[in-house]
């Protein structure tokens, strides 16, 4: 484990990218859920995605100017669409005007830069067909106490649906991810959750997490995965934590642990428009050194614009972070 760990701990520094069809609306990756949208009332984002800015290769130089030696690239988010040419399902880039595999471009422009390649990919899907509804899902049974037994009420609202066949799905796709791009360094699985007075949750045996963990093992020996599986109490079932939207005064309680603390510019991990709470570069840069000081790596969030582009803000966040790091390094 720490031979394969070593890269990442040298790097500090990654750029995370959630990108996806609600980069449209523009306001937050959970907007089907927000909103509490269907399928159909989703489905003009899959119509009109057509990103005639996307070039990964700005992204890239971006991302090395900053000083990021990592990123990760959400494949599919929890609204199931994919950005990659998956042969189990229709509900992909390939299939939009864009035409292309956006996973493909991506690794092919971030190792150009020799930036290490990382994976998302959204255990939750909103779009399958045999993805049980649970509460965090867009149709969600309602919340206002009228539901007396909510795991009855769940198992009655899924009885056409079948998780075997969407744990099958999941696993078919991670293994497409790990086996058709090259080598891939980081996987970033997306998430569990608890049972609750809301209606069941989701883990390990929903996901199937330990059989698949032997198989991204298998495919890619010298990966590296996070810890969102629900393999909490297995000796090998996560390779670090990550805290989510840590303030940096909060840091020093992962002292001595393994983490990657995950942190946007504004709040939404999707492209947001409208959010007004975008961080100041003073922010921006007390995060990144009580993170490093406090043993750990940050990744930082950017939300392309569903024409493929970095918001101006995001631009003049990393371009200033790249300016502190050449003032502060050797190299
Ligand atoms: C969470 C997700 O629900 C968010 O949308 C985002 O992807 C964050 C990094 O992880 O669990």
């Amino acid at each position: 484990k720490a031979k394969r760990m070593e890269w990442w701990t040298d790097a500090r520094f990654g750029m995370f990218i959630h990108w996806g069809l609600y980069a449209m609306p523009a306001r937050h990756e959970w907007i089907k859920r927000r909103e509490a949208m269907t399928n159909e009332q989703y489905q003009k984002y899959f119509d009109m995605f057509n990103p005639d800015q996307f070039n990964p290769k700005l992204w890239a130089k971006e991302a090395k100017a900053a000083g990021m030696k990592y990123a990760v690239l959400t494949t599919k988010h929890h609204e199931g669409f994919c950005l990659f040419d998956s042969k189990y399902t229709d509900y992909k880039s390939t299939n939009t005007q864009a035409k292309r595999d956006l996973v493909k471009e991506f690794v092919d422009a971030f190792r150009a830069e020799g930036i290490k390649i990382g994976f998302y990919y959204s255990l939750l899907d909103w779009h399958h067909p045999d993805y049980p509804i649970d509460y965090q899902h867009p149709q969600h049974l309602p919340e206002d106490g009228s539901v007396k037994d909510p795991v009855a009420a769940y198992a009655q609202l899924n009885k056409n649906r079948n998780i075997a066949e969407y744990r099958k799905y999941l696993h078919n796709q991670v293994t497409e991810l790990l086996s058709n791009y090259g080598k891939i360094d980081l996987l970033w699985l997306d998430f569990s959750f608890a049972t609750n007075e809301r209606g069941p949750g989701k883990g390990k045996d929903d996901w199937g997490s330990v059989e698949l963990l032997k198989q991204v093992r298998k495919l890619q020996p010298n990966i590296i995965i996070n810890n969102r599986l629900n393999l909490d109490e297995y000796e090998d079932g996560a390779d670090f934590e990550t805290p989510e939207q840590v303030k940096p005064g909060e840091l020093s309680k992962y002292k001595g642990k393994t983490f990657e603390t995950c942190q946007t510019f504004s709040g939404s991990w999707g492209y947001y428009r409208d959010e007004d709470s975008w961080k100041s570069q003073r922010q921006l840069l007390d995060l990144l050194i009580s993170s490093v000081s406090n043993g750990g790596n940050l990744i930082l969030n950017v939300g392309p614009t569903a024409r493929g582009e970095f918001d101006y803000r995001a631009d003049n966040a990393l371009e200033s972070l790249g300016d502190w790091m050449h003032a502060n390094s050797k190299s």
